[in-house]
């Protein structure tokens, strides 16, 4: 095949392999939606094998959509974007960014990362935030999707890879557990890793909704799991209850190579199955048999316990994943070799993008900002004295919240976030981007938050350019070019070294991604993340690179054989409680019933919608949010399927169709997220944190819903908004 370039997916974790060839045929450019340039192909790949969902079919054709924004846009007085030059754009950023740090102080500039920039650009963005900014306040989407993971897999293991095994492992496996994921609609080709557990009979999925992937466990294959919302810490505490008392620890593996035992014995000693049935609603001989099915999964074929968003987007949510780390301690699975925990990291770098500086609190290599050997280090390959590298800055929601505030951010960054649809009280962040002095949003559509931007910068798609990510197993990928950009976009290598040289920054920073990986090689070196020992032509040549992967060595597909990564090489069992409250929230009227809100994803739409709602065959396929109520809540409320519904709280409201299904349990509602504007389920999100990753409530929230032609809605609105 002439041309074709060996590359993955531009979306999700899984980072499906495919060949870009160029499209037969002359490219109609008339057309609202032209043909994509680009043949998209599935290629063998352990992770999906050939396979790919929808999303990855459709992806070329964005390349050349009509929306697409191909000229840097500045917001007039009349609040139009009209066209402006490169040189133009970035003097006025530059400009921008003076006059909030002399007006304010460096820390009044911000910058807001994501989980899609390759490892080259999230390094870089990092640099570019500390050294040419001057501001600690950069964070990134990724606080919103793996944080809780990360820092309940850092507090057990010392270290935070998603899965510290490669996927296939999971193939053989007798008994899966997974909590709060819905692979069958966020990572189809996954499915296939299940097989192995359906046919065993041990696919145990725990999910208020009987998800699709909940419907795999179906005719024998495994457990469907129903709890209320909110409910996982004590299920599974509950499950660690009973692997204690039925005699299911392994005694010496707990011995060897944890500590902590006794704490936790202390902790999960009130969470009988009975009481765990009361609090949580899952059925208390369930319990007992997922326990059972566990311990005797990591006696046959192997034993895994995997975690998803739907139990770490919580503000207990590291404390869950620390109880679903200790329940697979306690029963022996992590770092032996053919059991283990992971979580399922979600964006196509989510993992990179974790580990390479775009968070407040971090250096490149995993490294901590407040570390001073690390601070060392970081300086030396960076050449600038390290008292010049600010402190850590705010998390994502802390961040946000400040936009405006006297204190806060005045002039704003934001690359590869749509966070005026997918960021926690979402009226409160497009409030705060409007009340931003600056915003300067890199993207190549105009999504909801480049709509607010003062300046709109245009940058490169996933086809364009070269770099590299890292899935969601800590293997480190090739992304390959396949097609010129458009004349007027810009890779953000370039526009980062162009406005650096607009500062004056301190140091170097080059627009070839190569140069860049092997900077960050080197930053990289001697970290927990260390990928000094991965170069762009051993991933040419097709070697999987799993890190930490130090030079001389050859990486470490399966972390924890020998040894955790905390000093004593031992992982820490933590003991964790259930704490939370229902926040009070302001009842719209008398005849309102309460309902817990939770939302999540769609097969068809990709995060905040920016991309996949631009693709005519997915949208066709889900054109609009619609509420999924259990029939019996809906009769009671007099909503039938398809009835226009307000669902609403003191923070904002959604108006959807109601689609009812016996899938969801009756006081629970369900919004997917993909979608603006009323229909933004975001608006009813709260912006309450974890304490200890700063992961915002995206799945446990008090809503009223009502038909929005009743009678009294009109007056339940007005009540809701006065209080
Ligand atoms: N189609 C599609 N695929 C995607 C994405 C996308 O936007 N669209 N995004 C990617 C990204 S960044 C991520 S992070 C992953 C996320 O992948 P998942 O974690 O699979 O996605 P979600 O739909 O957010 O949540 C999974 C499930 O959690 C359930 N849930 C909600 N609340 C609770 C609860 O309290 N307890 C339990 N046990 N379950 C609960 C929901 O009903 C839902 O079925 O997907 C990736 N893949
Ligand atoms: N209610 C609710 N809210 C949620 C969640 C939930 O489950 N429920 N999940 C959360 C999770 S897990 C996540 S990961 C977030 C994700 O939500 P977002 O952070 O909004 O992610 P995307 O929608 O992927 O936004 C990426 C934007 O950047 C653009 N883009 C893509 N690639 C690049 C690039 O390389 N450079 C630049 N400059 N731009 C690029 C896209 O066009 C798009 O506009 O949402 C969170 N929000
Ligand atoms: S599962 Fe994820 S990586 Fe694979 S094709 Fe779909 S969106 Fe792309
Ligand atoms: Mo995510």
């Amino acid at each position: 095949m002439a041309n074709s370039a060996d590359t993955h997916c531009p979306y999700c974790a899984l980072q499906c392999a495919m060949t870009l060839t160029p499209a037969a045929g002359p490219v109609p450019v008339a057309l609202s939606t032209p043909a994509a340039p680009l043949d998209v192909q599935g290629r063998d790949f352990p992770t999906n094998r050939g396979g790919l969902c929808r999303k990855g079919w459709t992806s070329a054709s964005l390349l050349n959509h009509g929306g697409r924004i191909t000229e840097p846009l500045l917001k007039g007085p009349d609040g139009v974007h009209r066209p402006i030059g490169w040189d133009q754009a970035l003097d006025l950023a530059a400009q921008a960014v003076r006059e909030a740090r002399a007006r304010h102080g460096a820390d009044a500039v911000g910058v807001f990362g994501g989980g899609g920039l390759t490892n080259e650009k999230a390094y870089m963005l990092g640099k570019f935030a500390r050294l040419a900014l001057g501001t600690s306040r950069i964070d990134y989407n990724g606080r919103f999707c793996m944080s809780s993971a990360a820092a309940a897999g850092m507090r057990a293991f010392g270290v935070d890879r998603g899965l510290p095994f490669p996927v296939e492992a999971l193939d053989t496996a007798s008994t899966i557990l997974m909590l709060g994921s819905n692979v069958a609609e966020t990572m189809p080709p996954f499915v296939q890793h299940l097989k192995g557990a359906r046919d065993a009979g041990g696919l145990i999925v725990v999910d208020p909704r009987r998800s699709a992937t909940a419907a795999f466990t179906a005719d024998g294959a495994g457990l469907h799991l129903q709890p209320l919302p909110g409910t996982d810490l004590t299920l599974l505490l509950g499950l660690s209850h009973v692997v204690i008392h039925e005699n299911l620890v392994d005694t010496a593996y707990v011995q060897e190579r944890t500590s902590g035992y006794s704490a936790v014995v202390r902790s999960v000693n009130a969470f009988w199955p009975e009481r765990v049935q009361s609090i949580t609603g899952v059925p208390a001989e369930l319990v007992r048999q997922t326990a059972r099915m566990l311990a005797a999964g990591a006696r046959a074929g192997g034993s895994y316990i995997l975690t998803g968003r739907g139990v770490e987007q919580h503000v207990d949510g590291t404390d869950t994943a620390t109880a679903a780390i200790n329940l697979s301690l306690l029963l022996g699975l992590p770092g032996t070799a053919r059991s283990g925990y992971g979580t399922l990291t979600g964006q196509g770098n989510g993992q990179g993008g974790r580990e390479h500086g775009q968070k407040a609190d971090q250096l490149p290599g995993y490294r901590k900002i407040t570390d001073p050997a690390a601070r060392a280090h970081v300086a030396a390959v960076w050449g600038v004295p390290e008292d010049l590298i600010p402190g850590p800055g705010l998390p994502a929601v802390q961040l946000l919240k400040s936009l405006g505030k006297s204190d806060g951010v005045q002039c704003l960054f934001v690359h590869a976030s749509n966070i005026a649809v997918a960021a926690p009280d979402a009226n409160a962040v497009i409030h705060g981007l409007r009340s931003l002095d600056f915003l300067v949003v890199c993207d190549f559509f105009l999504s909801e938050t480049a709509a607010e931007a003062n300046l709109i910068l245009p940058v490169l798609q996933w086809a364009e350019e070269d770099g590299t990510l890292t899935n969601l197993e800590g293997r480190v990928l090739r992304r390959r070019r396949a097609v010129s950009p458009p004349a007027g976009a810009r890779s953000e290598l370039w526009i980062m070294a162009r406005l650096a040289e607009r500062l004056d920054a301190p140091s170097t920073y080059s627009e070839d991604p190569e140069t860049v990986f092997e900077e960050l090689r080197r930053a990289s070196a001697g970290g927990p993340a260390d990928y000094s020992g991965i170069d762009y032509a051993m991933l040419d040549r097709g070697e999987a690179a799993y890190w930490p992967y130090p030079a001389g060595s050859t990486g470490t597909p399966r972390l924890f054989t020998g040894r955790f990564a905390h000093p004593d090489g031992k992982a820490r069992l933590v003991p964790v409680a259930p704490r939370r409250r229902r926040t009070p929230d302001a009842n719209p009227g008398p005849a309102a019933k309460a309902m817990t809100l939770i939302t999540g994803r769609l097969l068809e739409h990709y995060q905040s919608g920016a991309q996949t709602r631009r693709v005519a065959e997915l949208l066709a396929a889900q054109p609009e949010a619609t509420v999924q109520l259990h029939p019996a809540a809906a009769h009671a409320m007099g909503i039938g399927d398809g009835t226009l519904v307000s669902v609403v709280n003191s923070r904002g409201e959604v108006v959807c169709r109601a689609e009812l299904s016996t899938a969801i349990r009756p006081e629970t509602v369900f919004l997917p997220f993909h979608f603006p504007g009323a229909e933004s389920a975001n608006r009813l999100t709260e912006a309450a944190t974890d304490p200890v990753s700063g992961m915002p409530e995206f799945k446990f929230n008090t809503v009223w819903v009502r038909p929005v032609a009743a009678p009294d809605s009109a007056r339940m609105l007005q009540t809701t908004e006065a209080s």
